[in-house]
């Protein structure tokens, strides 16, 4: 087909993408630009005909390498159903998140970088391309859901960053602020939030920032305006609201790892054979489904993360 044959407005919500194709992103996204012709079996959904700018983030191209098999979680139960310990330790944090404030947002690249970089969250975003994924999500109490994210590729921000070869891990971090988080005040959590990944992790293809989800801005209850998205781990490695990204040479510790390291650690990869010490870890509560469906290795991502893990001996990969 050829994606200039029809103008956006001429397409209906039912062509969306339904197959999968194999090409990767940068070849997806310069078809469209120069309106070639992606193969049979393709079809691209409304918003994906738009060839976007550097920056712009709605509506964002529609990435066809990222379908998954199974329904999309309802939007309401994905924005309401939230773990964010800065604002109160069970799922219902949704209004109070609403105190978090999200302009001005300033976010800070250092460590062992060529440059440090610190600049406003809306001129970081005029550095990507944007696109949208449906990602599979596993939270480590076994609730899960699939959901469209907005972003961009992590690998992008590497990029941007240079980090210098010594470069091992990149942390992230959760802004800290009591009087606006009341969970922060609860002083015995090591605040503010911490996560982190090896740079091959960092940079892999699944490694998402999101700065929208359904289409819009990502609510603040999601971790507006820039949260990670490691869909082949579990949700607590997907830091929210981040205001600092840290190149380091030596594996930092963790948040959930420094509070329960027996329980969790840093690698936190999804695997249905190695449960949680208090709950198994075989299958798990899709939002909004009836009943429960198997886990899968990696989250269902083996093909694009196992051989990242391959030579890593002597690691506790799946906690
Ligand atoms: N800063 C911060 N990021 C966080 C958390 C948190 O408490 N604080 N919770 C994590 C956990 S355990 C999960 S399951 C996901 C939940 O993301 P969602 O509420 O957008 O579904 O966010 C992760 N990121
Ligand atoms: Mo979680």
């Amino acid at each position: 087909m050829l994606i200039k044959s029809k103008k956006s407005w001429e397409m209906k919500e039912s062509e969306a993408t339904s197959e999968p194709v194999f090409l990767n992103r940068r070849a997806l996204v310069k078809a469209i630009a120069a309106g070639a012709a992606l193969g049979p079996g393709l079809t691209l959904g409304p918003k994906s005909l738009i060839a976007r700018e550097i920056g712009a983030q709605f509506p964002a191209v529609k990435n066809p390498r990222y379908r998954i098999d199974r329904n999309v979680t309802p939007e309401k139960l994905v924005t309401s159903y939230n773990n964010f310990y800065e604002f109160g330790s069970h799922k219902e944090i949704a209004s109070a998140a609403q105190a978090l404030k999200i302009r001005p947002w300033r976010v800070i690249i250092d460590g062992l970088v060529n440059k440090e970089i610190e600049l406003g969250v809306d001129d970081l975003f005029k550095k990507f391309q944007f696109e949208e994924r449906l990602y599979r999500f596993r939270c480590v109490e076994a609730w899960s859901m699939v959901l469209p994210w907005t972003g961009f590729p992590l690998a992008d921000l590497v990029k941007l960053a240079q980090p210098k070869t010594q470069a091992k891990f990149l942390i992230m971090q959760t802004f800290k602020n009591p009087e606006m988080a009341r969970g922060q005040r609860q002083f015995w959590y090591p605040w503010p939030y911490q996560e982190a990944l090896t740079l091959d992790e960092a940079t892999n293809e699944l490694a998402f920032i999101a700065t929208g989800v359904f289409g819009k801005s990502i609510p603040k209850q999601m971790g507006a305006p820039l949260r990670l998205v490691v869909p082949w781990k579990y949700g607590f490695k997907s830091i929210k609201s981040i205001v600092r990204f840290t190149f380091t040479k030596k594996r930092p510790k963790t948040f959930w790892e420094s509070v329960q390291p027996r329980e969790y650690g840093f690698w936190a990869n999804v695997n249905p054979a190695v449960d949680h010490p208090r709950w198994s870890q075989a299958t798990e509560r899709p939002l909004g489904g009836s009943g429960r469906i198997k886990t899968l290795l990696y989250n269902g991502y083996s093909s694009e993360v196992a051989g990242l893990y391959s030579n890593l001996k002597g690691e506790d990969l799946f906690k």
